[in-house]
Order: C-alpha cells, then structure tokens, then sequence
C-alpha cells in the first residue's frame, strides 16, 4: 500500500479519509482489468464504477443541487490511476464529458447526470479541433443560428470517449464577437444525424480516443450549454476543476512508481548488498519522495481551495496540473531506471506507468499552456 499519511492534512474532511480507504479495498478487488480491448474495458469500467457508486461523485446530482468536491475527484482519480489507468480514465471522462452540464446545464440538460452517474451512458468533451489546441480561441467549428435551431460544421480531435460516448459536450464558434468571446456550448447526442467518427486515434497508451466529423448537425436551441457566447468560459471553468484531477491522477502514477521502487531496491542485491545501501539509489529515492509530496500539496491545495467558495482557482489549477504531470514523468523515469532492463520490458508495471504519464503534460493544457496561465494570473496581480 502506497503511503497514505497525506489523508491526515487538514485539506481533508473525515468523509475524505472513508472514501480513499474504501476506494482502496475496491480497488483492489476489481483492478487492473484486462485492457486487449479498450473500448469494452471502458466500458465495462463505467458500468461497474457506476454500479458501485463512484460516478456519484463525477457530476453533481440533478435532485440535490450542489457543487462537485474536487478533492473526492482528485482522491478517486489518484487512487484509480495507482491501481489501473484505464480505470482513471473511465471515471475522468465521466466528469470531463458532463463538467459543463455540473457548472451551467438546465434541469433537463442534468437529466443526463442521472445517466453518467449510474455508469448507463458515457459522455465527452469535445474542445480541440485538428488546428486549433491549445489556442481555445482560434476555433474553425462553426454553430450557426436556424430558427429554434443551431446547424453545427466542423471537425473535433483528440477526443476522449470518441466513438463510445452516448453525448458529446461541443464547442464551436457562434460568432457574438471575435476571438474567445464568440464561442457556446452544446450537447450532441452521439445518435445525431451528420455527427460521425471521421478516424480512430491509437496512442502509446491505449484508451478510446477519436476525430470527429460534424456535417450540418442539427440541435435544438436547448442544446446549448450557458450563454451564448460565454462557450470560452464554460470551457475554462470545466478545465479550472478537472486540471487539479489530471494532477491527481499523475500523482496516483508517480506513488504506483516510487512503490515499486521501493519493493525493487529493497530486494535487489547490487555488489554485494541491496541496492537500497547504495548513496547514488537513496538519493534517487529521496528526490522521488519529495517530488511525490510536492505534487500532493499542489493538488490538494487547489482542490480545497476550490471546495472552499473560490470562484477561481486558475493559477492553483494550472501549478497542481504543471507540476504533478512534469515531476510524475521524472518519478517514473527514475523508476524506469532504477528497475534496468526490466524497466522497459513490455508489461512491467514501470513500462506501463511510463506510456501512461506522457500524454498527461499534453491534454486539458499542455504544460507550456500552463505556464502561460500561471504567468498571466502572477503579472495580473491574481
Ligand atoms: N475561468 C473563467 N474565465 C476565464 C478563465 C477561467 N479559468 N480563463 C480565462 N477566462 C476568461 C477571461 O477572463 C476572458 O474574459 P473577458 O473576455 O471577459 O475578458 C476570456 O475568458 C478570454 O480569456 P483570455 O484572454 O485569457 O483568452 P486566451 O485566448 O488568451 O487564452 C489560454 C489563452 C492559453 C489560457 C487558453 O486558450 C487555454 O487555456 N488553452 C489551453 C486549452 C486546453 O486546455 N486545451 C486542451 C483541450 S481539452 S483536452
């Protein structure tokens, strides 16, 4: 068991403390799943997610309105991502894809929650466009007023659930005024008419993922989440909540790392003895502990700050997410290291964790972009 000794910061409530125990008993019990085919292992995971309660806590719940508690979203995300990354994934798309119905759907928009948070339909966020990433506001998707109506072209790519969600959270461009201030927000049923999987995108660590194709795709005027024209913050906002989780789920890597490193340093012997007596391994050892509770606090701080009342948590946000993802990339390069040739052997927990990280630093803001967000808050005076 991964050190758990952070669950006794003052960030937590008790009830925090149950979940990441129970969460752990349940993990270990149905994880890691057998991922030779990925879309049915994801969606079985949502199902049983589902089942067994957990999606309760992606998206907030349409009878009892209140607010998502980002740090049950980022302890869940953490514990699933040590156990299994598919399984992670399974749930953060289930809150990505339905953040915005959460922050500013309609009372029938929130219907759907009673869906994706009993794991009987999935859902995605439909954002980057094939030239437009992390330039939000350069957007080519065009969402055209027809009567009652909006008659939406364009492509999306690097979408998540692409392919196997049941709805689809879609930005494009309405035009109220250039730039950032002229994109909405809509829900697409994956059933709509001109709405097709133009590609299936294979990565180094494989997880439903597609480019998709709007031709003259039809949705009532309810379909649109928010305002018009406010689309740019409704993405931000979403991403403001789910850029701690991706931190999160990066720390969840990290610890699976430094635990096996633990275990491996431990027992193997090395000139003579562990190798763990070996100064050049202890300092390893120790720069991973430390980048490992770093992360930790970024993360938690920007989800307590959040759960406290913050309107925005943009820069603690954008640092949870920059320095989690960066520093897990370090964390299991170490133990990729420190485990020789086993390290890059296919299967090896440590391979796995390696493939897994890399696309972290690049999605929901790459860490450039975070960057960018941290400098802008700091000049701002925020
Ligand atoms: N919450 C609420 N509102 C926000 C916000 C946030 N986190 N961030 C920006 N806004 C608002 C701004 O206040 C501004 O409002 P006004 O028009 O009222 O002044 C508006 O949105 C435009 O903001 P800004 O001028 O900063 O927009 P830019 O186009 O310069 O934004 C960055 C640039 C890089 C910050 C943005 O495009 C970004 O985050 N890109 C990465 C996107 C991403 O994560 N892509 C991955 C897709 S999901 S896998």
């Amino acid at each position: 068991m991964a050190d758990a000794s952070f669950l006794n910061w003052p960030f937590f409530d008790d009830r925090h403390r149950e979940l990441a125990v129970s969460l752990e008993e349940w993990c270990i019990k149905n994880l890691p799943v057998d991922h030779s085919d990925t879309d049915a292992a994801c969606k079985a995971l949502v199902a049983q997610l589902g089942q067994d309660g957990w999606l309760e806590h992606s998206a907030v719940d349409p009878d009892e309105p209140g607010k998502l508690d980002v740090r049950s979203l980022c302890l869940i995300r953490e514990t699933l991502a040590r156990h299994d990354g598919l399984a992670d994934f399974a749930f953060a798309m289930q809150g990505l894809g339905t953040g915005a119905i959460s922050l500013f759907g309609s009372s029938e928009q929130q219907n759907w929650l009673r869906k994706t948070r009993a794991g009987s339909a999935l859902s995605a966020f439909a954002l980057s466009e094939p030239k437009s990433g992390s330039d939000v506001a350069a957007m080519d998707m065009t969402a055209t007023r027809d009567g009652n109506h909006f008659v939406l072209n364009g492509e999306k790519t690097w979408i998540s659930n692409g392919g196997i969600a049941d709805v689809y959270c879609v930005f494009a461009r309405t035009g109220e005024a250039p730039g950032a201030r002229g994109l909405s927000c809509f829900l697409v049923p994956a059933e709509t008419d001109g709405l097709a999987v133009a590609e299936r995108l294979e990565v180094i660590a494989p997880h439903p993922l597609a480019r998709l194709k709007f031709d003259n795709v039809r949705v009532s005027s309810d379909a649109l989440v928010g305002e018009p024209g406010q689309g740019f913050k409704v993405a931000m906002s979403v991403l403001d909540i789910f850029r701690s989780t991706v931190g999160a789920a990066a720390l969840g890597f990290a610890r699976r790392a430094l635990e096996a490193t633990l275990v491996r340093v431990r027992e193997r012997e090395l000139f003579g003895a562990p190798m763990s007596e070996l100064q050049m391994v202890q300092g390893h050892v120790a720069d991973m502990a430390l980048d490992v509770d770093a992360s930790a606090l970024l993360v938690y701080r920007a989800a307590w700050t959040k759960d406290s009342g913050a309107a925005r948590v943009t820069r603690e946000a954008a640092m949870a997410k920059l320095h989690a993802t960066d520093k897990a990339q370090d964390v299991i390069d170490r133990a990729v290291q420190l485990h020789g040739g086993d390290g890059v052997r296919h299967g090896h927990i440590v391979e796995s964790l390696y493939r897994e990280i890399r696309a972290l630093r690049i999605y929901e803001g790459a860490s450039d972009v975070q960057k960018i967000v941290i400098a802008r808050q700091m000049l701002e005076g925020g």
